[in-house]
């Protein structure tokens, strides 16, 4: 499979790019952070999109790797935000369930943070629901480290996996995010509304923020806010942005 070995050499011949997409927190009126989104700048065919190279490198053992990489990436620029007095800006980075396996998950965060002079509490780690149902035992252990740690969770995707309420209720974190699925013509569409309603009120239950994801209208994002949603990521306020776009508009917002 010819991008497999492609995707092989990606990471030492640095075609890998994080892209940031601005986290908006409605009560302060600003962006308070960013999730990296990884690409891939691969050398003949141009922009590939995660949704077609992750699978690859997952069946591929190059999660863990890659993961790393993107940790480390992610952490490095989340600290030159705060050189550039950008204010504290957090960033949230994808883990994928593959790096579950790797024991020294913990310390190499903790490295890693160290290494970009990072407070740990502008580190966010994303889990998919799914995910974070698996192996109970190992997943509640993580949690608690990165807990301990300072570093925060959030459930992505939330709505799609397999999580049940049980899950959710062994298991402490910081953030749900509510899959763009649900937020996708809210305005319009009741059965999206009871859903939304339903986890803003599960997030105000169990103290925790909540966040759409994937708000592309007004509409949208005033249902959501009526509502009392205040967490928000989607085209509606900004597209994924390369570093520099993202700190530009960072600053434009000032
Ligand atoms: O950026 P985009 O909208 O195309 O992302 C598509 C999918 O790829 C999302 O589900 C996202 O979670 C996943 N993804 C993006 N970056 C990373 C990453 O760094 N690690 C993992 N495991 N998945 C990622
Ligand atoms: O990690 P996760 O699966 O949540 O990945 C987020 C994905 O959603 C990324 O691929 C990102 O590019 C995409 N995305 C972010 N905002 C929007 C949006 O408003 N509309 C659409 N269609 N996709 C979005
Ligand atoms: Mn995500
Ligand atoms: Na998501």
């Amino acid at each position: 499979y010819a991008l497999e070995q492609d995707l092989r050499r990606a990471v030492a011949r640095g075609e890998l790019e994080l892209a940031y997409q601005p986290l908006v927190d409605a009560r302060a009126g600003a962006v308070c952070g960013a999730e990296a989104l990884l690409r891939w700048r691969h050398p003949e065919q141009g922009l590939i999109p995660p949704t077609r190279f992750v699978p690859i490198m997952e069946a591929a053992g190059l999660a863990d790797e890659i993961g790393l990489w993107a940790i480390n990436a992610a952490c490095r620029e989340a600290g030159t935000w705060r050189r550039l007095g950008l204010g504290p800006l957090r960033v949230a980075v994808n883990i994928s369930g593959h790096q579950l396996d790797r024991r020294d998950l913990i310390i190499l965060i903790e490295r890693t943070l160290a290494r970009h002079s990072l407070s740990s509490d502008l580190l966010e780690i994303e889990l998919t629901e799914t995910v974070a149902a698996g192996d109970v035992d190992r997943i509640t252990a993580l949690f608690g480290q990165l807990r301990q740690l300072g570093v925060a969770i959030a459930i992505d995707d939330f709505g799609t996996g397999y999580s049940s309420f049980s899950t959710l209720r062994n298991l402490r974190f910081d953030k749900l995010k509510i899959d763009r699925e649900f937020v996708t013509a809210v305005d319009r569409r009741r059965d999206s509304q009871a859903i939304c309603r339903a986890i803003l009120e599960l997030g105000r239950g169990l103290g925790i923020r909540v966040l759409a994801e994937g708000v592309e209208t007004a509409a949208e994002y005033s249902w959501l806010n009526a509502q009392g949603c205040r967490h928000f990521q989607g085209y509606y306020f900004a597209r994924p942005l390369d570093p520099a776009a993202f700190r530009a508009f960072v600053r434009d917002e000032h």
